[in-house]
């Protein structure tokens, strides 16, 4: 007998597949492309679950789209700069170039273990020189286009990373990495204008219907534009414009005062030689602590300070004072703000904190005007003391004042948008080199084509301090001016490792070009990506920053498409115990055991098993045995088959088929739409396996009812072949292993995907003899096959018996199953 054996089936299978080169795929193809890309991991050492799930749910797709036909790309690589490995250096004196390259080294044969499906040939390493020439290259683009530009900014600083947070990892005013807390440092920084591009990326969302709604509300938000007033505000004294934002002009009468963010610059001039210049000094020192998301949460307890100064509302002339808050921050709209305690809730906390005037201008329709507010009124209403915009409704009212200031110039309708321009700049080392030399004579220069790339230099240090190793290399500094060839030195600075994991679907198209970052025809063969795959925790910057990428490649007419990712398919995470499996919950399970004791073909059933992949999966061991019994199950009514299969001849004569036949083949083909529907159109895999379940409990029955030799062959053969042509997306290895024990040659990986027929789907039936006390009342169709218990319970269901039943108590129904019925009434 032969014995599931996975141990040595699962390697001997990948080493054949590599061989035989079956994934490797060319632009030259008569069959449709699809692009299959699942998010590519940072090479940390070892696979965890949450690359399993993602991995074997892409290779579901993959391995699926092939056998339906199509010429599928599915690459993978690595997104192998980053700060782990330059820390890794500074503990243990690995060299983060020796530490990457082996962690890439252990995670490729993790991956070749679970059998997945890429073309390695296509692999994509982005801190290999062949592919951070290119991410510096389109640097130069972005630069040459007015699209990369450098400035001083005030930036997160982690003193313990002695590196530049985005505002993205600092979480709570800490280091998303190290839990420092965050300081405020001013720099001369890297930033990529994806503002310019802002309406196109809200705009185009809606070009995504094959986008989960959640991940675009999240886009939309982080983009988030919003339409409103800038009105001209000025100071008291001496005149110089003081314009705030505001999306609520209509309650442009209800101002009371003005706030300021500390930062601003009319600070200074508002209170240089007062009496108030030492407090706000001192104030604006302490606000300064605080990053820009604690200042717009709303649990901030909100401070303010008076000082001196007053503004002129220009639509009413009236004096308010000037403050400066620790809620207003600089870097959204004019770092101004009308305060409207009376309709905004914000406001009204702080005029309540420090005894600001609260004048209503917006009331309930229909409502007596409150004498005192206990909340700020903040829903629609009907304008009063609002002068000739009274008894109008505020909705209206904010179209006319609009209108009336831009008339009398006092203001102006703007938009804006939350989004910043993307801070690329590092002070790191393990990052691709920013391509830029200053020269004493020239200035600032973009390195010359062909002069990339920007080797990193290797003879650096690591050692904790604020300067980026890339300071200590005695050789990287200098370098030759490209236009006057005088002396000139390197940027120093390294890219953020989001610019190159922006463009890495582009590489895989064509990842060997060394005269390009990629041939366009292509990257228009292959692109756009038809299902990306990967976790939700990239929904905002890194989709964000590669549809930028993409809409800027499109401007310069490298790439043909506007939208990188088609369809997206974002997966839940895998917990164990209720939460998340993370080291330092010490509630890991390593993929690499469960393969070990059970196999890839089962781990990734069991993944695929557990929850559809839009949900949370909860690790659970039993449910690992429980598919590992069932692939048992697979292997054992498959091998005891194998004879009849090779065996059996001809075409199936539908015609002469027992009734058990009939019900096992309808069953056969039942199950092939399903599981077709269920992958093909909702991703569903785990309902897909159950009914594959359901076919395998089918198949013993019907050995059982027919015995071991005595099935039909041919029947018995569609259903074993269907069978494994179904597993070989889910289950690889025991399919191709059972499809050769079965005679077959060649892969069955490059087989079709199987078909059902209709005609195999519907049910069968009988006609029923309906007797009432013995004589013959109706006669009924029904589903063939059914035992008494179930004929019962159709034939008393039926309505036309109702004229004979009703009144009377039914004694006793006599069956025969697929021929009569007698009711004997009284
Ligand atoms: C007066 C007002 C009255 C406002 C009212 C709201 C309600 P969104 O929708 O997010 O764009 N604001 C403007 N600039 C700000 C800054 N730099 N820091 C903090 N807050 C700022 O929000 C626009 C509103 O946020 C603006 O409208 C302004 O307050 C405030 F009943 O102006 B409003
Ligand atoms: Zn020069």
């Amino acid at each position: 007998d032969v014995k599931y054996d996975f141990k040595t089936l699962e390697p001997k299978w990948q080493d054949a597949w590599e061989e035989a080169g079956i994934y490797r795929v060319t632009e030259s193809s008569d069959r449709p492309e699809y692009y299959c890309l699942e998010m590519f991991p940072y090479p940390s050492g070892n696979l965890h679950m949450g690359h399993v799930r993602n991995y074997s749910i892409g290779d579901v797709v993959a391995r699926f789209k092939t056998m339906q036909g199509y010429n599928v790309l599915h690459p993978m690589g690595w997104d192998s700069f980053g700060l782990p490995a330059e820390n890794a250096a500074i503990q243990r004196g690995i060299h983060p170039s020796v530490w990457t390259k082996d962690n890439i080294a252990n995670m490729k044969r993790q991956l070749k273990s679970m059998g997945i499906s890429y073309d390695w040939e296509r692999e994509a390493t982005t801190c290999l020189p062949d592919y951070y020439k290119w991410t510096q290259w389109l640097f130069l683009q972005l630069y040459k286009n007015g699209l990369a530009y450098k400035k001083k900014a005030a930036v997160n600083w982690c003193p313990s990373c002695a590196t530049v947070l985005a505002n993205e990892q600092v979480v709570e005013g800490a280091c998303e990495r190290c839990g420092t807390v965050v300081a405020k440092k001013d720099l001369e920084q890297w930033f990529f204008k994806i503002t310019d591009y802002a309406q196109r990326l809200l705009d185009d969302l809606e070009k995504l219907p094959g986008w989960p709604e959640k991940v675009k509300i999240m886009q939309k938000n982080w983009i988030g534009r919003s339409e409103g007033v800038e009105v001209r505000f000025k100071a008291a004294a001496t005149g110089e414009p003081l314009p705030v934002f505001t999306t609520r002009h209509d309650t442009i009468f209800g101002v009371t005062y003005m706030v300021l963010a500390p930062e601003h610059p009319m600070v200074e001039k508002l209170t240089a030689g007062t009496a108030y210049e030492a407090d706000v000094k001192a104030f604006i020192r302490k606000v300064q602590q605080l990053s820009n998301i604690d200042r717009t949460s709303n649990e901030l307890e909100k401070e303010g300070l008076f000082t001196g100064a007053y503004a002129v509302n220009p639509m009413t002339g009236e004096e308010i004072p000037i403050w400066i808050t620790n809620y207003v921050i600089m870097d959204y709209g004019t770092g101004a703000v009308m305060g409207v305690p009376a309709h905004d809730q914000r406001d009204f906390d702080f005029a309540k904190k420090y005894g600001l005037p609260i004048k209503v201008v917006i009331q309930p329709a229909g409502e007596e005007q409150k004498e005192d507010l206990t909340y700020a009124y903040e829903e629609p209403g009907i304008m009063v003391n609002s002068r000739e915009f009274d008894g109008m409704s505020n909705e209206a009212a904010m179209e006319g004042i609009a209108d009336f200031m831009e008339h009398q110039g006092l203001g102006k309708r703007v938009i804006n948008y939350r989004l910043r321009d993307w801070l690329i700049s590092r002070q790191r080392y393990w990052g691709a080199p920013i391509p830029i030399v200053y020269c004493e004579k020239c200035g600032m220069q973009p390195v010359a084509d062909d002069q990339l790339p920007v080797i990193l230099p290797t003879d650096v240090e690591f050692k904790p301090s604020g300067e980026s190793p890339l300071k200590t290399s005695p050789t990287f500094r200098e370098a030759t001016c490209p236009r006057c060839g005088g002396k000139a030195t390197r940027e120093m600075d390294t890219m953020d490792t989001f610019v190159c994991s922006s463009w890495y679907f582009l590489r895989y198209c064509d990842p060997k070009n060394s005269e390009q970052a990629f041939a366009k025809d292509k990257v228009d063969y292959w692109m756009n990506v038809d299902q990306y795959i990967g976790g939700v925790e990239h929904a905002i910057l890194h989709l964000m920053y590669a549809r930028f990428f993409t809409k800027v490649l499109f401007d310069l007419g490298l790439v043909s498409v506007e939208e990188p990712f088609e369809n997206l398919l974002t997966q839940g995470m895998v917990l164990k115990d209720g939460s998340k499996m993370s080291k330092s919950k010490g509630n890991v399970v390593s993929p690499e055991d469960i393969i070990h004791q059970y196999g890839a073909d089962t781990a990734r059933m069991f993944i695929l098993f557990a929850a559809p992949p839009e949900r949370d999966l909860e690790w659970n061991d039993s449910a690992v045995e429980g598919c590992y019994r069932f692939l048992n199950r697979v292997w054992r009514a498959v091998v005891s088959y194998l004879d009849v299969v090779q065996k059996a001849e001809g075409p199936m004569d539908t015609g002469s088929l027992s009734q058990a036949d009939r019900d096992f083949r309808r069953v056969v083909h039942q199950t092939t739409k399903k599981v077709t529907e269920d992958i093909a159109i909702r991703f569903n895999f785990n309902t897909a396996i159950s009914a594959i379940m359901e076919m395998v409990n089918a198949m013993y029955n019907y050995r059982d009812k027919t015995g071991e030799q005595g099935g039909n062959p041919a029947v018995i053969k569609e259903a074993v072949e269907k069978l494994l042509l179904m597993l070989a997306p889910l289950a690889p290895h025991i399919a191709e292993e059972l499809w050769h024990l079965a005679g077959k040659t060649g892969s069955i990986h490059q087989e079709s995907w199987p078909a059902y027929e209709e005609e195999a789907l519907k049910q069968d039936t009988v006609n029923i003899v309906v007797q009432v006390n013995g004589k013959i009342r109706d006669r009924l169709d029904v589903a063939a096959g059914l035992d008494g218990e179930s004929l019962k319970e159709v034939i008393l269901a039926s309505e036309k018996l109702a004229q004979w039943t009703t009144g009377k108590t039914i004694v006793k129904v006599v069956t025969v199953p697929n021929k009569l019925v007698n009711i004997v009434i009284k």
